[in-house]
């Protein structure tokens, strides 16, 4: 069993609101549902703010409070914030997996930069909710090394 915080940044709470061509129909309550229930044997924490400091915030107390990993959704900050992409450098060697629903990659030029990134053990992105539950994984294989 795995210690994991969930994090998810600016306007997820906003899920199945609206853009659901984009991220789909489900709702936050409904993403946290289906991580919980395709990760029964972990025992996951889920955090979710519109505000950069709570994110550093929360990526430095998985440090502190000895959690074994860490799936952020950084949300736009991903495209925009270095104090984010410093907080995960800051946690090594702590496993963090950036997730993201749409696929970056495919969207706008400014979504194809991410800060994050480089400090993370890995990137899921375009694979919808279940992402997240890829990232788990990601974290479980690493830790199994
Ligand atoms: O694809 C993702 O998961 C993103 O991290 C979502 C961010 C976006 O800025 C990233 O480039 C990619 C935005 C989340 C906003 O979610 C909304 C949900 C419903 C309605 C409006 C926004």
């Amino acid at each position: 069993m795995m210690k994991i915080m969930v994090i998810n940044g600016p306007n997820l709470n906003m899920l199945g609101i609206r853009e659901k061509n984009i991220y789909g129909s489900e709702t936050y309550e409904g993403l946290l549902r289906y991580i919980e229930e395709n990760c029964r044997d972990d025992e996951l924490t889920f955090r979710q703010s519109n505000h950069e400091g709570d994110l550093i915030d929360w990526i430095q107390e998985a440090y502190f409070e000895k959690y074994d990993g860490i799936v952020i959704n950084p949300g736009g900050y991903t495209h925009t914030s270095v104090a984010l992409g410093d907080a995960v450098k800051a946690v090594k060697p702590l496993p963090v997996v950036e997730v993201h629903i749409s696929d970056i990659a495919e969207r706008e030029d400014f979504r194809h930069v991410s800060y994050i990134a480089p400090g993370c053990i890995g990137q899921i992105k375009g694979q919808g909710f279940r992402g997240y539950v890829m990232a788990v994984e990601m974290i479980r294989e690493h830790l199994d090394k």
